[in-house]
């Protein structure tokens, strides 16, 4: 069921404490980890607590924890203290998705190109 833990989801295993993260923060309904493969110096996921496969879904099911995600996301950027920043929800496998449990990519900390690949 959409917002239920899925047994096969690696983040939901990582709100449950059953895979270990460099968690940064943690919110009653999000939590903000470092990504395992930085794609930047700062580089944190931030996610939902409820799962749900994508950021279109989350948003549609649960608005006020879309907005919390988001909003914890640029408490990451301002707690980095990242002058220039990109908040990314990679959706779908055309745009690169692999982890099928919404999350936000906070990355900065370099220059950021425009349009990105
Ligand atoms: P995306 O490609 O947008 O679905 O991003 C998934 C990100 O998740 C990717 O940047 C790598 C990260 N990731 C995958 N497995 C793990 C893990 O076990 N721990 C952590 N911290 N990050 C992970």
């Amino acid at each position: 069921m959409p917002g239920e833990p899925q047994a096969d989801c690696l983040f939901c295993k990582i709100v449950e404490g059953q895979i270990p993260a460099t968690i940064v923060r943690e919110s009653d309904t999000t939590v903000a980890f470092r990504d395992i493969n930085p794609q930047a110096p700062t580089h944190v996921l931030v996610i939902p607590k409820v799962h749900y496969r994508d950021a279109a879904a989350l948003a549609a099911a649960e608005p006020s924890i879309a907005a919390d995600v988001l909003r914890e996301a640029q408490t990451v950027a301002d707690e980095e203290k990242l002058e220039s920043y990109r908040i990314v929800f990679n959706t779908g496998a055309g745009a690169g998705q692999t982890v099928w449990h919404a999350h936000a990519h906070v990355l900065g900390g370099r220059g950021l190109a425009w349009p990105p690949g």
